[in-house]
């Protein structure tokens, strides 16, 4: 990929394997190419992501690299569940981790099954084939009991890079709650001691403000694109919210809200990405990790519009935000669990509000038909696939459920895709 330093030295230094991260970038660079720079009509704005996209393993990096200098701790964790108000209230920087490329899977199956959904097995194999800076860089990573796919590789996982596990429940019944309370202060107190900092009622009721202003503006997107004609494609709304993970919180809530006032520009004249009458798609379930475009790219190819995404990567992540008004630490702490217990994963059961959600979404979004979307062996989003499906059915939304992992199995998905396309056209 195209980058603006020499970061050789770097990369080296972190222990990454240079020749097969140097062919990386080059594939990276290549799809994204094809797949990003070459759709019509891109909001200006667009350019600040495509920068950061193409500095992902460079100037990012290194400003990791001076905040772990002037003292600050890197933490990494792989789900919505890890507070990054918590992280930052204590001085440290949260990134998510690269799981969304079929990197390392040969090595990664000599840990855990073949049959594992394949977002585990990238973060694993990224690992294994020493190709993520950022893994190198985690002074701690966090897991949580999520699916089991998850938990078990995080005992694997455990072996290669110090880790902390969450508990998350599996329901949201009081005493669930008060076991994911006082995981939050069971995170709270490692992250005081991994930095060296307490985390004060001041410092906390900060942090909660950048992640609710980043929140806000990834809303104010999701918002946006209830127009028609849509004012930004599926494909660039997805890598905004897959960029939300490892960007400076800060700097990207600004850089979000210059796009979202461009969008603005561009709906009150009326302008889109795609022609009005362009089929909408709302695609929901298994989160989407960066390299992972996949379903967005297929859909727009076919001549579809992705206008939302019900998903982790997503709408999961922003939609709710923390109450600030608390005055002290604990109470900051309560607001925080209150609203992580409302993301609607399929981890939890029973997960009923997520039906009403992806229906809801829908007809907000004016969608034409739902995509419900999931990793191959990721068995909670499966599983509530049959429920969605009703759900939409009893409310006259096509839907199509569509599995797969990270394979280039682009030609049976585009027919599907295209029929479904067909199917709400003709409707
Ligand atoms: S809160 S969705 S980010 S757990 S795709 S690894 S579920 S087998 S990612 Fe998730 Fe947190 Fe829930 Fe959101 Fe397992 Fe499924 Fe793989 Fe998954």
């Amino acid at each position: 990929m195209e980058h603006g330093g020499d970061y050789r030295t770097l990369w080296q230094d972190l222990g990454l394997d240079l020749e097969a991260h140097d062919n990386l970038l080059q594939t990276l660079g290549q799809a994204y190419q094809e797949i990003f720079l070459a759709q019509p009509n891109r909001p200006r704005a667009m350019e600040y992501f495509d920068f950061v996209v193409s500095e992902i393993h460079g100037l990012r990096v290194r400003e990791l690299v001076e905040a772990k200098e002037q003292g600050r701790k890197i933490v990494a964790g792989f789900c919505v569940f890890v507070p990054e108000e918590v992280v930052l209230a204590a001085g440290g920087v949260l990134i998510g981790l690269c799981g969304g490329a079929e990197v390392g899977f040969d090595r990664a199956e000599q840990y855990l099954p073949r049959a594992t959904c394949p977002l585990v097995k990238s973060f694993f194999g990224f690992k294994l084939a020493r190709l993520c800076p950022y893994i190198e860089l985690a002074d701690l990573v966090v897991g949580e009991t999520t699916c089991d796919g998850k938990k078990k590789a995080y005992e694997a996982f455990g072996e290669l890079v110090p880790m902390h596990v969450m508990e998350l429940p599996q329901m949201k019944a009081e005493p669930d709650r008060a076991l994911w309370r006082a995981e939050l202060e069971r995170f709270t107190a490692r992250i005081e001691e991994l930095t060296g900092t307490a985390v004060t009622a001041e410092a906390l009721r900060d942090a909660v403000g950048v992640v609710n202003a980043k929140r806000e503006a990834l809303n104010r997107l999701n918002r946006l694109r209830a127009a028609e004609p849509a004012p930004i494609s599926g494909l660039d709304a997805l890598l905004v919210h897959q960029i939300s993970f490892y960007d400076d919180p800060v700097r990207f809530t600004e850089k979000l809200n210059a796009l979202c006032d461009e969008l603005e520009e561009r709906i009150r004249r009326g302008e889109g990405v795609a022609p009005a009458g362009t089929p909408r798609i709302l695609v929901a379930g298994s989160p989407m990790a960066i390299p992972n475009w996949k379903v967005p790219f297929v859909v727009e190819r076919c001549g579809g519009v992705v206008v939302g995404e019900e998903s982790c990567v997503g709408s999961r992540n922003c939609r709710d935000l923390v109450d600030p008004s608390a005055d002290s630490r604990a109470g900051l702490l309560d607001a925080l669990c209150e609203r992580q217990l409302r993301i609607e994963c399929a981890c939890f059961t029973p997960n009923r509000e997520r039906l009403d959600t992806v229906a809801r979404m829908a007809a907000d979004l004016g969608a034409h038909g739902v995509i419900h979307y999931n990793l191959s062996f990721c068995t909670p989003y499966a599983a509530e696939s049959f429920r969605v499906v009703r759900a939409l059915a009893d409310r006259h939304q096509p839907v199509l459920r569509l599995e797969t992992d990270y394979s280039q199995d682009l030609g049976q998905i585009r027919n599907r895709v295209e029929a479904f396309l067909e199917m709400i056209g003709a409707g």
